[in-house]
Parts: structure tokens; sequence; C-alpha cells
């Protein structure tokens, strides 16, 4: 079942392919299409608020919309999600609001939430460590006899880690509901793909592990929904986890402090922002005259809005006591924690907590 034909390593596509996914009426592809816009809106205004000093470093997601908002539609509220830091505002097509995320980057506490309130656990820095948290999740689903299954985000760069191994492995022994999907952007950080990995393409990873694998355009919001649901509904089913390879190009830097033009073709990177998805999407809805001028321009001044009131209520908190850069760090805190402490009240002249 596992062994995968040459063939196989073509993308799937739905929108270049003109054709319609089933179960995706106009509601429903609209609905998609808001959780773009949402999205790019959340990324674009990020930039910039980094630029203006008002969030910290910032991991850019632009042109990884598609796979973001085309995975969390094949899934139902109760399903987990496990997000990378390149997915830090997947929460907000789960209702958390943009405020709490704006708070993380903002290294505010406020930018905590708990992850049983919307299935959405933290957002994970260390590369692939969430892979084995969601594939214990969806193993103790299964264990606890319920339908809910998991799905990890990660990067192309994550598939060489140990935990990537461990989670990937562990899922197919005890046969989880668990969703690896790769966002295969063909970088991580200053590395390319081909310095990553010699398998031909990533999804060949799935052979070695006994589980099914989709290698699909990341791109195309619809091949990836399509995909992705493929694999939720195996893993519902009792078929264990599945890998999708979703297969798209970065064509921001890694994140604000990154500058790709010592390392990227940036030839390339132009070529590949022509064909970015969300246009892609946009034409595609136009073409089939389900989107026109003013339902565009309401969607993308609501998304506008909501990112406008989030980074008020942002700045808005008050700014939390410098103790907790301290505190839960050790059962015994050394005495030297305290003097430290002390300090750094001194230098922020004793205004802040
Ligand atoms: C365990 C660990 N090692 C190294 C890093 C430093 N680091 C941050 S992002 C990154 C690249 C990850 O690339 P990839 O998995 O392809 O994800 P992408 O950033 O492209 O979404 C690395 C090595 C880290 N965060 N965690
Ligand atoms: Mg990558």
């Amino acid at each position: 079942m596992a062994q995968l034909a040459p063939g196989e390593h073509e993308l799937r596509r739905v929108i270049d392919e003109d054709r319609e996914v089933d179960g995706l009426g106009e509601q429903e592809l609209l609905e998609l299409y808001r959780s773009m816009v949402l999205l790019r809106t959340y990324d674009e205004r990020s930039v910039v608020y980094h630029r203006q000093g008002r969030i910290g470093t910032y991991a850019i997601f632009w042109n990884h919309e598609a796979m973001q908002a085309g995975a969390v539609h094949a899934l139902d509220d109760e399903d987990w999600i496990f997000p990378s830091y390149r997915e830090s505002a997947i929460g907000l097509l789960r209702g958390i609001p943009a405020a709490t995320v704006l708070h993380w980057w903002r290294g505010h506490p406020a930018g905590w939430w708990n992850p049983a309130d919307y299935n959405v656990a933290s957002i994970c820095v260390p590369i692939a460590t969430q892979v084995p948290h969601a594939a214990g999740l969806a193993w103790g689903k299964k264990l606890k006899g319920e339908s809910a299954c998991a799905l990890a985000f990660f990067g192309d760069g994550a598939t060489s880690e140990g935990a990537f191994h461990e989670g990937a492995n562990f899922a197919a022994v005890m046969q989880a509901p668990l969703v690896l999907f790769c966002n295969n952007n063909q970088w991580a950080i200053s590395t390319p793909l081909s310095a990553q990995t010699r398998a031909a393409a990533l999804v060949d990873k799935a052979v070695g592990y006994g589980i099914p694998g989709i290698r699909v355009d990341g791109g195309d919001v619809l091949a990836v929904f399509e995909a992705t649901r493929e694999a939720v509904e195996r893993a519902r089913a009792g078929g264990g986890p599945t890998f999708v390879e979703a297969v798209s190009y970065r064509t921001a830097p890694h994140a604000t402090a990154d500058d790709p033009r010592a390392y990227i073709d940036l030839d390339r990177v132009e070529q590949e922002k022509q064909n970015e998805c969300l246009g892609r999407y946009e034409r595609y809805l136009r073409r089939l005259g389900i989107l026109g001028d003013d339902l565009d321009a309401a969607l993308r001044a609501e998304a506008a809005d909501l990112l406008r009131d989030g980074i008020a209520q942002a700045e808005a908190e008050p700014d939390a006591d410098v103790s907790l850069l301290f505190e839960n760090a050790y059962a015994n805190p050394p005495a030297s924690l305290r003097t430290d402490l002390a300090e750094l009240r001194r230098i922020l002249g004793g205004d802040v907590g």
C-alpha cells in the first residue's frame, strides 16, 4: 500500500486543471478564500508592525496561505492542529483573537492560550518537536475511542530532525489518526532542499514508515484541501497516518531577521511570486463568477479591520512584570537570580512591574 509509483511524484492539482472538488459549494469556496485573505492580511500587516517596532522578529508566511487554509478547512473543529512558527496565525481560523497572536510576537504572556479551548496547540519554535506531541495526542484520541484526529504542520527542514522520525514512526506503528503535513517551501533558512535530503521527493519518506503519502501543489488551495481531506478520512476510518507533502516555494525572507539576497536566486523568487497562491485562487473564483469586486473588497476590509483592532488591543495591554523572565525556570532558584532581577529593575528605572 505504501509503495509509491514514480508517477506519484507528480503534484496533485485542481486550479490549474480547472476541475472542481466534490463537496465544495459556493459558500465553502468563499469561506476558503476568506480564510486566505485573513491570513494574507495578518502576514502583510505583521511585516509592517515589525518595521514599526510594534512586534518582534516575525516568521513571514506569504505564499503559504493555501497550505494553511486548505489543510485547516479539511478538519473538523474537534480535530487538533499543531503549528510551527510558520503557522503562527493558524489559530485565527479557529477563532483565536488576532490580538492574542500579536501578543505572542510581542513576547507578552497574553499571547499564550489554553490549547484545549481551540484544539490548537501552542506555536512550536524548536523544529519538529510538535510532531511527537501530535502523534501522542492522536494516539490518545484513538485509545479513548474518539473520532478526532490531529494534524501537525512542519517544514522540509524538519524532516531531517530526530523528533520528526520519532513522531512519524510512532504514529505509524500505533496507527494513530494523524496527518503529517509537510510545508515543503524548499528552504530551511539558507539551506536548500538539495542539501537537506538525498530523497528524490520528501513524500518518499512515507514508504519507510509504511504509510501512504500524497504529493500536492502547495500553492493550490483546493488541491491541498482535497489531499488533506483524504488523509483525514483515512485517519478517522482507522487507517492511521498519512504524509502530505505540499510543495511550494518560499518567496519571502525566512523571517524579518533574514536577508535571503545572500543565498537565494532572486529571479526564481520573482517568477514564483507571479503565481502566488492567493492571486491564483482569486482568479479561479472570478472565472467561476463566484467572486466579484465588491465582495472581494468587503472581505479585505473585514480582515484589515480585524488586524487594526488586534494591534490596538495588543498595544493597550500593560507590559508584563519582568520577574516573569525568571519565574518557572528553577524549582529552587539560585540566589543569583534574585540579584539579577534586582539589577534588571534598577536598569529599567524601577518603572516596570
Ligand atoms: C531544534 C532546532 N534546531 C534549529 C533551529 C533553528 N531554525 C529555526 S527555523 C529553521 C529552519 C527550518 O526549516 P523548515 O523546517 O524547512 O521550516 P520553514 O522555516 O521553511 O517553514 C532552523 C534550523 C530551531 N528552531 N530548532
Ligand atoms: Mg522550509
